[in-house]
């Protein structure tokens, strides 16, 4: 069969109406799936979300992994070992979705490794005691929910799937976090002294996990459009605010912003100013932990290459014998 060239009106007509496509079911909150036509900018931004979600989802692991083996009893040991592989399986989620975009895992993993693609800020920061393995659950995993229930509902059908099972793991580890932050309060002055230090060293940087202000996001207001974000980095900062202070009432421990308070007229908490600057020197990779983080991803990777090789022979020689 022999085809011909479309000419070029043609062609012109139906770009339209694909994009009117695309546009209608965006307008009525139906998902794009991963054969409907969608514009390039929409692939590229959600690639590059999804990416730096699944990276962080994988480099996130390091933190706490490095308290397993000195956890207090083999009750803790074993929470923070399951939660640590839910990590794992969070970036195994968001790699196979982010690969019906039509980018590979390999790809992705190279340009994490290069610098090219980011990971969250937050986990540039050190653990450095028990308590917070706590505050990471609380506050980080706390503000992981805050910013992903709402991308349950994202445009993007693949994406939007994916983070149904993550936030309910989510919640889990929170809450985890939240029941050895309170046992740690609760215990002697020094356990409860180790559990506001811990808070008073993630609170701020947990804050920052949301993104830039919003007149200083650049992807904000597009991706909004497209429905792949649902609300601004500032209202789910201060969602996340108003969640916590009532939580830190009840765990006893203080959070370190002096200028948090209720105002009745907007009905959520005023917070202080967040150190932007501290913000964008983690995200150039000059925070705390960010050669490490990457140095220990890196060798990670290189110490994987037998697993991998083994899954591809296993994988062409099952396909040998079925064929
Ligand atoms: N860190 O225009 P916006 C977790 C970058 S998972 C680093 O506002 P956007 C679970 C941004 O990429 C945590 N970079 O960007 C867990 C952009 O850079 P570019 C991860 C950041 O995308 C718990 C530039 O700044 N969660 O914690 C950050 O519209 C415990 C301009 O920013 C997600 O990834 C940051 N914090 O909004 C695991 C959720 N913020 O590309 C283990 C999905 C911004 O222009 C243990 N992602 N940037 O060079 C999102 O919702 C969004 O991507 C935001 C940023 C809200 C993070």
């Amino acid at each position: 069969m022999t085809t011909t060239a479309q000419p070029p009106a043609t062609a012109a007509a139906e770009q339209d109406a694909m994009s009117a496509a695309f546009d209608a079911a965006v307008a009525a909150d139906a998902r794009i799936e991963p054969r409907d036509w969608m514009p390039d900018a929409y692939r590229a931004t959600l690639i590059r979300q999804m990416a730096q979600h699944a990276h962080s989802e994988i480099i996130g692991m390091q933190p706490e992994a490095n308290w397993i083996s000195r956890a207090p009893s083999l009750r803790r040991k074993a929470i923070l070992m399951a939660k640590v592989q839910d990590e794992a399986g969070h970036g195994l989620y968001l790699y196979s979705a982010a690969e019906t975009l039509g980018v590979s895992r390999d790809e992705l993993l190279d340009k994490l490794h290069t610098g090219r693609q980011r990971y969250s800020s937050i986990f540039n920061y050190p653990t450095l005691t028990w308590a917070d393995v706590g505050a990471v659950g609380w506050l980080v995993d706390g503000a992981a929910i805050t910013n992903q229930v709402p991308l349950c509902r994202c445009s993007y059908g693949p994406y939007a799937r994916a983070m149904v099972r993550i936030c309910k793991e989510e919640s889990f580890h929170q809450r985890q976090g939240y029941e050895l932050l309170l046992a740690l309060s609760r215990g002697t002055p020094a356990q409860h002294a180790m559990a506001q230090d811990a808070v008073d060293r993630w609170w701020w940087p947990s804050l920052m996990m949301f993104g830039p202000p919003d007149d200083e996001s650049s992807h904000s207001a597009q991706s909004m459009t497209w429905k792949i974000k649902r609300h601004s980095n500032d209202e789910l900062r201060q969602r996340f605010v108003d969640i916590c202070v009532p939580q830190a009432e009840v765990l006893g421990l203080t959070l370190p912003d002096p200028e948090l308070r209720w105002n009745a007229s907007r009905e959520a908490y005023d917070y202080g100013p967040i150190d932007w600057t501290e913000f964008q020197e983690v995200l150039r990779g000059n925070g705390p932990c960010n050669d490490q983080r990457m140095e220990q991803r890196r060798a990670a990777h290189e110490e994987g290459t037998w697993v991998r090789d083994a899954g591809v022979a296993y994988a062409a020689k099952h396909g040998e014998a079925a064929a």
